[in-house]
């Protein structure tokens, strides 16, 4: 019901009286209060006027259903948002829920173990950034789904750069900024012998961290570190998700050679001398091209190498990017 109040006065723009919010939503004048108490409890600032009824002066930054769903121009990515202030991990969370509808999102304010690749930890503190899953229920092969980690790290660059940062991917899909990571993804996935059940992509973008730990320091930035402004996050992850559904839709319609053509251009590694490491040794070489299937070409004395992402990481051989 609080959303639905909070939607009211969005899309009002202005004064709201209590009356018609009562007779919209068919509940009593005291029950509006009550309600706009609540919201204001959240942060936001609500102005009230005697005979003209209530009006939204300013918005908090924070991440719920209601932030992001008003404006979402998406059809399917994210018309289900599940909040939650504190969760492990949105990725375990959207596991448990995993009945819930394709492109439901799951998103919170903190993680209390945030995971990375390889149980790797994700630094997740609360309001700093936007730690986010999707649940997709795609009719694709095993082999594909790795794509659709170079979707997520797409539609972040897409979003960051449509806002003005110079974003761009680390190879295989580490969106960084200034030499440094602003986000990570993790794809999970549930299938059987007969086909896929369900795919999680995890987002994890620091948005208005002003510090990091000494661990990470040297490796990680946020938006506003890279940019001097403070992010709204609702805004932020609302144009993510518009740049994943269409990316997303492309990639199911089998429009991966345009992905990757475009993918190119925002890949920092290409070009680069990086390091690679196996379990077997380390060696250098130079990035010299991305396959249609999303791999890493290296070339070496000459020698051209293919890697895919399963089996090596990428380190630039001149700070990390
Ligand atoms: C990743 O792993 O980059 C994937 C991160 C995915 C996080 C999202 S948040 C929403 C969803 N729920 C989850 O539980 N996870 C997903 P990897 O490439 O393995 O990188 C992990 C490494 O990045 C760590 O070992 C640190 O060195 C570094 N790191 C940890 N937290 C960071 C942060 N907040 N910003 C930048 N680097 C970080």
């Amino acid at each position: 019901m609080k959303d639905k109040i909070l939607m009211i006065l969005k899309n009002s723009g202005d004064y709201c009286s209590g009356e018609r919010i009562s007779a919209e939503l068919n509940i009593s004048r005291a029950a509006v209060w009550k309600y706009i108490k609540k919201l204001k409890e959240d942060g936001y600032e609500i102005k009230s006027v005697t005979n003209k009824g209530y009006k939204i002066i300013s918005v908090p930054d924070i991440l719920s259903g209601a932030e992001i769903k008003h404006g979402l121009q998406t059809k399917k990515i994210g018309q289900n948002i599940f909040y939650s202030y504190e969760v492990d991990s949105t990725n375990n969370e959207a596991k448990r829920n995993n009945s819930a509808p394709d492109g439901s999102v799951f998103i919170a304010e903190m993680q209390n173990g945030g995971k990375g690749r390889r149980g790797r930890q994700w630094a997740s503190a609360a309001g700093s950034g936007i730690w986010m899953s999707i649940l997709l229920k795609p009719d694709i092969s095993l082999e594909s789904v790795s794509k659709i980690t170079l979707v997520s790290g797409m539609a972040v660059c897409g979003a960051l750069r449509s806002a003005g940062l110079d974003a761009g991917i680390k190879w295989p899909n580490d969106v960084v900024a200034g030499g440094k990571k602003l986000c990570g993804i993790l794809t999970e996935l549930s299938a059987e012998t007969d086909g896929i059940n369900y795919v999680v992509t995890g987002i994890g973008i620091n948005v208005n961290t002003d510090d990091f730990s000494a661990e990470l320091k040297e490796k990680a930035t946020s938006v506003f570190l890279e940019s001097g402004k403070k992010g709204n996050r609702a805004e932020i992850a609302k144009k993510v998700l518009e740049e994943f559904e269409r990316l997303y839709n492309e990639f199911l319609s089998g429009g991966l050679e345009k992905l990757i053509a475009d993918y190119k251009t925002v890949c920092v590694t290409l070009g680069r001398q990086v390091r690679v490491i196996r379990p077997g040794g380390e060696f250098d070489a130079e990035a010299v091209d991305i396959t249609s299937g999303g791999e890493l070409v290296v070339e070496k004395d000459g020698k051209k190498i293919t890697l895919n992402s399963g089996e090596v990481s990428v380190r630039g051989i001149y700070g990390y990017v």
